[in-house]
């Protein structure tokens, strides 16, 4: 540590133990980007080019010097000090570049790359203001700017620059670069374009900002509200802007390492994340016709170049664009896009393959199969359904393209940095093997009857509540019981995720408490979910999960008894310090609709037992660990998707024939909550579980609150339970996002 000692002297001029947590925490970004930057990238003739809208990468600090192998030195040498680490790490801004699940697995992904030394980098845009910053206030969800980049920052400027043009005027773009270590291996590049002119002084009460001044506001936010059409046109700007930036990137890196264009495939293989980066196929052949290479066989290069992955079955996110706003604003590439729509026309006349339906919409995931070479779904069910369903008639025509690649994490991240004492005690019974080959885990199953490792497995986990309660105190001001049994659910507020289905199991449980039917154990259940601005029904459920946690705050009947705490602005700090703390993960969505979740993988490796549907990577995890240790209810996705085809779900129906159910619904508008909560947004839940209930909430509730009191009542016996901890982090491995790369890279990248 003597380097960082003089760098500290050198930078303020004075020993760390004097320096301030702002001071050391740029003495330590100075000195790991340093550290980077000597390490390098690793080179090949072909590259991954990893494109997203989004890469939430959380605060990046500690996983830089986790990975640089200096993470106990450095923390030694803080103690020496009188500092410490954690309180450092609180300066540091965290970069919310991406939404949730998405964005998460693109930054799994740089570290997995980076980690088994594959030549890539990441292409996406440099949002100042990121995803918005959560607040309650009255019970309400209320957004605030979330800026995070600092003078000294994790970003550094390139040179590199490019031109953008849109119609009318055309725009200068400027590459940064975040460099993210891999474990024990080289570094990655994040590259982030940027405009020169954004202007946060033009965002107002909360996020609201000019959407149509686009000089000063392309990267302002991640994907600002869309429910307008000037939001959809920004979103149209922003991923043009990528996509180009990417595109000519891409193309001046190749012909620098020797291609000339028409033997691109051979330096460069482009992820597609979703369909937000799907302009890159019209774009490259913009700029190959450029250099020189005709519409028909640029066509042919680009569909042996970009590879395209699906995240969802939701029809909302699968973009179509109006031709008309393509024209408004990137006029250039509809020419391109109209003619590989008459291609796919000649060959293939039906209406559901086309590029360019009959109302003008332009699919983009339409465009990404017919012109891409690989379609992934990210989880082996989600990938059953899109082969089957949702793009069945893709399948019958390019049956060679379907592969799947269930998601992955990095455990770098999701144990080593965030539950050190658990990552510790597992290399002290099975080495650290499994720190780069993950299916080593299973050599836990060695102490599967070791009553010592049993309760060791326990004793962590009671220590990780014990922080967790401080980090629930301080952001919730609600003081939890650590004793008590800890029910997680953390993800976006989607209707489909159904957080209500879990409010309404609270809304059960708290009636029983009243009727004298206590529980054996203290429940405390923890929610954390951000809404989309526009998504009304999404903040009325957040309405209505923190009116029940003021109910029950205030209810000396029952708050001994049960908890209801929803931690604010939830992030991926917030992720780590919940994790290793939790003791059921709720993974609930309505069966066929999460295409895979990474969060149920998350709690698994830090030995949480899930309550689930058979829905997205749930399936493989409950064929990984066998029913005895996960706990599953619910409609099969079979059901489901028959009930959608046959639209014979009525909610009423259900709500209408059990009083139970009728019961809890009904409790939603009644006197107790509406004390606490607003009646509009109240009665807007109830209104839509009765009269729409899209995701068949109530048609699951009965057997929900069947199998969640089994696990609640299974959890006492505490040598059964930690034995289901054990076998559910023995079976993590194969949820490393290294294993997920790895098939990348076997099936679809080919890189050395
Ligand atoms: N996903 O986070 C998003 N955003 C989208 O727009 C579409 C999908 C999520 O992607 C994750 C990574 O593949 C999945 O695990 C998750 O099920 C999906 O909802």
């Amino acid at each position: 540590m003597e380097a960082l000692k003089t760098l500290i002297q050198d930078m303020f001029h004075k020993d760390c133990s004097a320096c301030t947590d702002q001071e050391v925490y740029e003495a330590l970004l100075a000195y790991t980007k340093k550290m980077l930057a000597a390490k390098g990238y690793q080179d090949g003739k072909k590259k991954i080019y990893y494109i997203s809208a989004e890469f939430l990468i959380g605060k990046l600090l500690s996983n830089n010097l986790i990975n640089l192998g200096i993470y106990d030195d450095v923390t030694e040498f803080l103690r020496e000090n009188g500092k410490s680490l954690a309180e450092i790490e609180s300066v540091e801004p965290e970069p919310s570049l991406g939404n949730g699940g998405l964005g998460r697995l693109a930054a799994c992904f740089l570290d997995s790359i980076a980690t088994l030394g594959l030549p890539g980098e990441g292409i996406g845009l440099n949002y100042h203001l990121g995803l918005f910053r959560q607040v309650f206030e009255d019970n309400l969800q209320h957004e605030m700017p979330n800026p995070w980049i600092t003078p000294d920052s994790w970003l550094t400027a390139t040179d590199v620059t490019y031109m953008v043009p849109f119609r009318g005027f055309s725009l200068k773009s400027t590459m940064y670069t975040i460099d993210v270590a891999g474990y024990e291996n080289k570094a990655i590049r994040l590259n982030l374009f940027d405009i020169d002119l954004a202007d946060e002084s033009m965002v107002h009460d909360g996020i609201a900002f000019n959407k149509k001044d686009i000089l000063h506001n392309l990267t302002l936010f991640l994907y600002p509200d869309d429910s307008d059409e000037d939001g959809r046109k920004l979103r149209i700007y922003q991923q043009y802007f990528m996509v180009s930036n990417a595109a000519q990137r891409i193309l001046d890196e190749a012909a620098a390492r020797g291609s000339n264009f028409h033997d691109l495939a051979d330096y460069a293989v482009v992820q597609i994340n979703d369909t937000h980066p799907s302009m890159i196929i019209p774009e490259f052949i913009r700029l190959l016709g450029e250099r020189g290479i005709a519409f028909e066989e640029a066509a042919e290069i680009v569909s042996h170049v970009c590879a395209y992955t699906n995240h969802t079955i939701l029809a909302e996110a699968l973009e179509k664009w109006p031709i008309q706003y393509l024209e408004d604003i990137v006029p250039q590439l509809v020419p391109i896009i109209r003619r590989l729509d008459e291609k796919v026309k000649a060959k293939y006349p039906q209406e559901n393959l086309t590029i360019i339906d009959s109302n003008q919409l332009v699919h983009m995931a339409h465009m990404d199969i017919h012109y891409g070479f690989s379609i992934n779904g990210v989880a082996a069910l989600h990938t059953e359904i899109l082969k089957n369903s949702e793009l069945h008639q893709f399948y019958e025509i390019y049956p060679e393209k379907f592969n799947n690649k269930t998601n992955g994490i990095t455990f770098r991240r999701w144990l080593m940095y965030c539950n050190r004492p658990l990552a510790k005690y597992i290399t002290s019974l099975i080495g650290d093997g499994w720190k780069k080959d993950a299916a080593q885990l299973k050599q836990l199953f060695d102490f599967e009857e070791d009553q010592e490792v049993l309760s060791q497995l326990l004793a962590i986990k009671a220590d990780a509540k014990k922080n967790c309660k401080e980090f629930i105190f301080e952001n919730t001001g609600i003081e939890i019981d650590e004793n008590s049994v800890f029910d997680i659910q953390i993800k976006r507020l989607h209707e489909y995720k159904r957080q209500q289905l879990n409010a309404l199991y609270v809304i059960y449980k708290y009636l029983e408490i009243k009727e004298g039917r206590k529980p054996e154990r203290t429940i405390t259940f923890i929610f954390g979910a951000k809404a989309a601005p526009a998504y009304y029904i999404a903040k009325d459920i957040i309405h209505l999960l923190l009116t029940l946690e003021t109910l029950i705050q205030n209810d000396p009947e029952v708050s001994p008894y049960m908890k209801l705490v929803m931690v604010e602005n939830y992030n991926v700090s917030a992720a780590e310090k919940l994790i290793p703390a939790c003791n059921i993960s709720e993974q609930i969505s309505l069966a066929s609709k999460e295409a895979s979740g990474t969060g149920n993988m998350k709690f698994m490796l830090n030995g949480a037992v899930t309550l689930g549907t058979m829905d997205g990577a749930n399936v493989e995890i409950s064929d990984l660990v066998g029913k005895e240790n996960i706990y599953i209810f619910g409609e099969s996705s079979d059901e489901v998707i028959r009930h959608y085809e046959k639209m014979d779900y009525h909610s009423r129906a259900i709500y209408e024939s059990d009083a139970d159910i009728k019961k809890y619904v009904d409790f939603i508008v009644s006197e107790p909550m509406l004390k606490y909560g607003r009646e509009e947004h109240l009665r807007n839940v109830y209104n839509e579980l009765l009269n729409k209930d899209w995701f068949m909430t109530l048609l699951d509730l009965k057997d929900y609150i069947k199998v969640k009191d089994q696990a609640f009542e299974d959890y006492e016996d505490r040598t059964a339970w930690a034995k289901k901890m054990l076998v559910n982090i023995a079976q993590a491995g194969f949820f490393s996002s290294d294993r997920t790369i790895e098939q990348y890279n076997k099936d679809i990248w080919h890189l050395n």
